[in-house]
């Protein structure tokens, strides 16, 4: 077997144990790596129920066949567990060192579970695995955490950690690596706090086993150097993600106020044009030539690393225009280890709650220094305040009431990305029916929609394009773990990709072979679902009520007085569930699972409730 190391390496906090297990070359090619790998084994090995902060939850480090060879953006891991936030499976995708030190150390996975009795830190290096205590670093922010890690170990090695959030179980703690990384929006910090698993060090120096190594290397080093030259074309690196910005502005799609207006006057003062003005430095992942992490100086001088998501709902969102203040809010995130997503929707959410009477509190739409202060007591989970915003916006709406859930910016439990879709069909389908919950990562229509569909429609051809873009993005992407910037920023071919891994494991996938081993991992996210949420309908792939309410339609701009139609977007959902073989509950039918080989797993999880 080639490309992959074979081995997953089980780590037992509780017991101070490891052990590297094998894996067969059948499940390497069934579920191939990276999301393919945690969904498949946290549905083997977690019982349904299970507290996700408990010691039974298990937290996994995934790659891919092609994570950590030098080829373009292959520096990327993923983070997975059961998710405290949304309470079934989630992951996240972050470009870290350990992508190729894993994989160098001899594993695919690394597989943590049961809880250290003190802050511990795992330092992996080959075959060794080290419990070292961290008392000196817990209850430090992960900036500090990372220099004291590099202090010790140098800059040379692999690392993922966490802040406060994770340690005080906020329950969308973010995992970090590097200078800017982060990712695992689910929660996946908080599971590493609840293990008081304070970081993962590791160090590898073997040959990942490839199929032709010279051709592999000849390749990727080549295809890298030709995708950093489209970049300097294109100027990517000099706005990042941030380039979106204007145009959300312009078409009405910027989240403003809690979604509750879909564009602002002031929008350019945060956009792409001003943070590559205000730009201090630009980072990367490792093996990465379009490096997209800018970063400016915030109001207090310090290095803040921005992108559209985090300028997105912790500025226009909070009606927070002044650049260097968003960047506080980001550089606090980042030091708690806090997902900016969420947290600027929970905040803009508690806002909107207070001017609607659901609660009272003391907190208004535009306040940059009362946010800093609530993303404090939310990260130390300090008081009655810090503990219902470290809980997530569906839990605030519970405790409030008071139709709030309406206007509570998230689906499954997951806030949404910032992308308004208050009159957007295809991407309100995107968001509604991701598998974790309101992520852009899956299915990200709405450009393509806006520039070559009629905004208007609800047709199949929009859910057939959801599905294409989950295929390629929650799915390819995620199993062989690449960065998939060079294809949706740059228009660098994904044929390379199947081209890519056929060279380093010596098969000969098609690009419909990606596709379905993509389809059966969408499946098996939906089976964790369902097997955790029996009574689920087809309501829990809905956005959220807000964007249907024309009381909440716009009252001059592009999409003035329009909004959501909720039987049209009902018949969306049930072409995009014709088209997945789905049946009418959004579940899988008998011929669609037996089609990607599923059958075992929906028996398993029929067991708790009526799903065959
Ligand atoms: C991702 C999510 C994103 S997606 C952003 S900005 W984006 C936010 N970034 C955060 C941050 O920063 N600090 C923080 N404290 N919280 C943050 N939360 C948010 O997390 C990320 C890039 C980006 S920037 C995107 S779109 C792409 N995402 C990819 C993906 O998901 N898969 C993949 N195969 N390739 C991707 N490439 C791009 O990577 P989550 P990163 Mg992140 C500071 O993980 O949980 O999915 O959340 O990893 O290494 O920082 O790069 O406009
Ligand atoms: Fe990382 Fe950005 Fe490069 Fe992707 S494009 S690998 S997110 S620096």
């Amino acid at each position: 077997m080639f490309g992959w190391t074979g081995n997953i390496l089980r780590i037992d906090l509780t017991k101070k144990t490891y052990k590297k297990e094998t894996f067969s070359e059948e499940f390497a090619k069934k579920w191939v790596g990276g999301r393919g790998f945690a969904v498949k084994i946290l549905f083997d090995e977690l019982k349904p129920g299970i507290d996700p902060l408990g010691p039974d939850n298990k937290f996994i480090v995934a790659l891919g066949p092609i994570s950590g060879i030098p080829a373009p953006n292959t520096g990327k891991a993923v983070v997975a567990a059961k998710s405290p936030l949304t309470g079934f499976y989630g992951d996240g995708n972050l470009g870290t060192r350990v992508s190729e030190h894993l994989r160098k150390a001899g594993y695919d996975a690394l597989l943590v579970e049961g809880k250290a009795d003190r802050p511990t830190l795992l330092y992996i290096e080959n075959d060794k695995v080290e419990f070292i205590p961290a008392d000196e670093i817990w209850g430090k922010g992960t900036y500090a955490t990372n220099d004291w890690i590099y202090g010790k170990y140098s800059k040379r090695v692999g690392v993922l950690n966490i802040g406060q959030g994770g340690e005080n179980l906020v329950r969308y703690a973010v995992v970090r690596s590097m200078e800017g990384r982060a990712g695992g929006r689910t929660g996946m910090g908080a599971v590493m706090g609840s293990k008081l698993l304070k970081a993962i060090v590791v160090k590898g120096t073997n040959d990942i086993p490839q199929a032709a190594n010279d051709a592999m290397r000849a390749l990727g080093s080549g295809d890298l150097r030709k995708v950093g030259r489209i970049d300097k074309q294109t100027g990517w690196s000099t706005q990042g993600t941030t380039g979106v910005l204007s145009w959300c502005n312009e078409v009405a799609a910027l989240p403003v106020r809690n979604f509750r207006r879909t564009h602002h006057p002031d929008a350019w003062k945060i956009d792409g044009e001003r943070l590559n003005v205000a730009r201090i430095a630009t980072y990367g992942c490792p093996n990465c030539t379009m490096r997209c992490g800018i970063t400016i100086h915030d109001s207090e001088g310090r290095e803040s690393e921005l992108d559209y998501e985090n300028i997105g709902l912790l500025g226009s969102n909070l009606e927070i225009f002044d650049l260097c203040q968003v960047a506080s809010l980001n550089y606090l995130c980042d030091d708690y280890g806090l997902d900016t997503m969420s947290a600027g929707c929970v905040l803009s959410f508690y806002a909107d709650a207070i001017e609607h009477g659901a609660v009272s509190g003391d907190f208004m739409f535009g306040d940059a220094e009362r946010a800093k202060l609530l993303l404090g007591l939310a990260a130390r989970r300090e008081g009655k305040v810090g503990h219902m915003l470290a809980d997530g916006s569906l839990r605030m709406a519970m405790q409030f009431g008071k139709s709030s859930i309406n206007y509570a910016m998230q689906v499954k439990g997951l806030e949404v990305a910032a992308y308004n879709c208050k009159f957007i069909p295809g991407q309100a389908l995107a968001f509604g029916v991701a598998p974790m919950g309101a992520h852009h990562k899956e299915a990200w229509i709405i450009t393509y929609e806006l520039k070559n569909t009629t905004r208007e429609s609800y047709g199949p051809e929009k859910a057939a394009k959801v599905i294409e873009l989950q295929r390629i993005r929650g799915g390819m992407f995620e199993f062989i773990v690449a960065c998939r910037f060079p294809w949706v920023e740059l228009g660098w071919d994904l044929d390379n990709y199947p081209k890519y891994f056929n060279t380093i494991t010596g098969l000969n996938w098609s690009s419909d072979d990606m596709w379905e081993t993509a389809d059966r991992i969408y499946a098996m996210i939906k089976l964790h679902y369902l097997r955790e949420f029996p009574n689920a309908t087809r309501q829990g792939d809905y956005p959220p009520a807000i964007w249907f309410d024309p009381s909440n339609a716009d009252t001059e701009g592009p999409i003035a007085g329009k909004v959501l139609e909720i039987d049209k977007y009902d018949r969306l959902l049930q072409h995009y569930y014709d088209q997945r073989g789905y049946d009418h509950r959004g579940i899988p039918t008998r011929a669609t699972l037996e089609r990607l080989d599923l059958v075992k797993e929906a028996v398993e999880a029929a067991k708790y409730g009526n799903l065959l």
